[in-house]
């Protein structure tokens, strides 16, 4: 909210201001999919949560797959060494002719979806490394309908989430570009000389998001890093334009805060990075199920969310008025990892269990109760009913932070847990859950 008043925010972007719409805030859960010719290295090193590393540490040993084609740049890198042993430093777009996505079933990918519980779900559609997944105009040959898979994938998963009833958005990268222009690989930080800004990329890229709208209906537009500068201004072929033809298609459709200081929707955070745009207005947090968002085949649990760190992460960002955009890295051949499968399964069966106390809800007045970490509690509200979780040992006794005052704690309804009011407080004995992960207490609000 506060940065939208900036100086720097044009009047023309104004006109988009509106509440909203409130099936976004509702829906907490999103699946993210990264996919392109960076999954076929599938590797880079697995150091850390972005938010948590240096900068000069983290573009050299960038543990983000789908940043391959920057990180080989990088002279000294291992990824540079990995690309000469293995591929023997073959040109970038061999990836692309060797990314076949034979097992590529959309149907399933959007099953697996729809079992999270999520509501909505968002493809890359074009990445940093200018390849994109549908037949674009002005990319030629340079697309996954051409070359490689041979098929149009943002149709194929259109399709699907149509079929499913989960609401379809579209990742874009007009930040980044590394194909239409060539700028040197980004080392320490994506200052402004290394993205492409000027008319002529900015006239592609919206031909690119025009298509993207008049093909496929999304109903949210994710863009990524930036719009190019010279598309800004108000005008023919502008974002301004972009965003017109964007709600005239949907008016409930939603746009990420990453087209530049213009317009949004909801503002968003990706792992430890950006924070302090987690505020009260509508918010996103992203990440992958490890550290990376394209697939990458040196991950491991130790570098992972767990079924339980899933969930937990889930719980927390929904706690805090957020939604949870989480990353699913398809394989070359279209497939998803067990291990990422395993965490999108566990958070699938306990959302199952706990459907009405999280999707709808709201969080909880900080005045009513407060959330803990040992052990670990978070807090939601669904109109009169305040809703704790709990994670913690079965038997392990939890006194629950509450004013006593504004819930009837006696009224306190568990099916994993015991309750009993000691001295005016809640405690709460946790059981064996019927499904892993934390157990939840259902609070009547006086
Ligand atoms: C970032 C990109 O650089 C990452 O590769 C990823 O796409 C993430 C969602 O946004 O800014």
């Amino acid at each position: 909210a506060m940065f939208k008043d900036t100086p720097e925010r044009p009047e023309h972007y104004r006109r988009f201001e509106r509440a909203t719409p409130a099936w976004f805030q509702d829906a907490k859960l999103g699946i993210f999919v990264h996919w392109g010719p960076y999954s076929v290295p599938a590797w880079g090193e697995p150091i850390g949560a972005l938010g948590t590393i240096a900068e000069e540490e983290w573009f050299k040993h960038n543990p983000y797959a789908e940043w391959y084609y920057n990180t080989i740049r990088i002279e000294g890198s291992p990824a540079r060494r990995h690309h000469q042993e293995v591929y023997g430093g073959a040109d970038y777009d061999t990836f692309l002719d060797l990314w076949k996505a034979e097992a590529f079933d959309a149907d399933a990918v959007m099953d697996l979806v729809a079992s999270t519980g999520a509501r909505y779900f968002v493809p890359t559609t074009k990445h940093h490394d200018g390849v994109t997944l549908w037949d674009a105009p002005g990319t030629g040959d340079r697309n996954t309908v051409r070359r490689g898979p041979g098929r149009d994938l943002i149709g194929e998963f259109r399709d699907a989430a149509e079929r499913k009833g989960v609401r379809f958005g579209v990742y874009y990268s007009g930040g980044l570009d590394w194909h239409f222009t060539q700028t040197p690989p980004i080392v320490e930080h994506i200052d402004d000389t290394l993205r492409p800004r000027d008319k002529a990329y900015a006239d592609y890229a919206f031909d690119h998001v025009a298509d993207l709208i008049e093909k496929y209906r999304p109903e949210l537009l994710w863009g990524d890093i930036e719009y190019p500068d010279a598309g800004k201004p108000e005008g023919e072929k502008s974002l301004v334009e972009l965003f017109e033809r964007f709600y005239a298609a949907r008016p409930e459709g939603v746009a990420n805060d990453r087209w530049g200081e213009t317009h949004w929707d909801f503002r968003t955070s990706e792992y430890e990075q950006g924070r302090d745009s987690e505020g009260d207005d509508a918010w996103e947090n992203c990440r992958g199920v490890g550290f990376s968002f394209g697939h990458n085949q040196l991950e491991d649990e130790s570098n992972s969310l767990s079924g339980e760190g899933a969930i937990r992460h889930f719980l927390d960002v929904v706690s805090r008025g957020g939604n949870l955009l989480l990353n699913v890295g398809l394989t070359a051949s279209g497939g998803v990892t067990p291990l990422q499968r395993r965490t999108l399964e566990a958070l699938g069966a306990w959302n199952r269990a706990h459907a009405d106390a999280v999707f709808g809800s709201r969080p909880l007045a900080t005045g009513l109760a407060r959330p803990h970490d040992e052990p670990w509690v978070r807090w939601t509200r669904t109109g009169q009913t305040a809703h704790a979780f709990v994670d913690a040992p079965e038997g392990t006794r939890v006194t629950l932070d509450t004013d006593g005052a504004a819930m009837d704690l006696s009224a306190a309804a568990a099916a994993d847990a015991t309750t009993e009011v000691v001295d005016g407080a809640l405690v709460v004995t946790v059981g064996a859950p019927a499904v892993a992960g934390p157990v939840r207490v259902d609070i009547p609000l006086r």
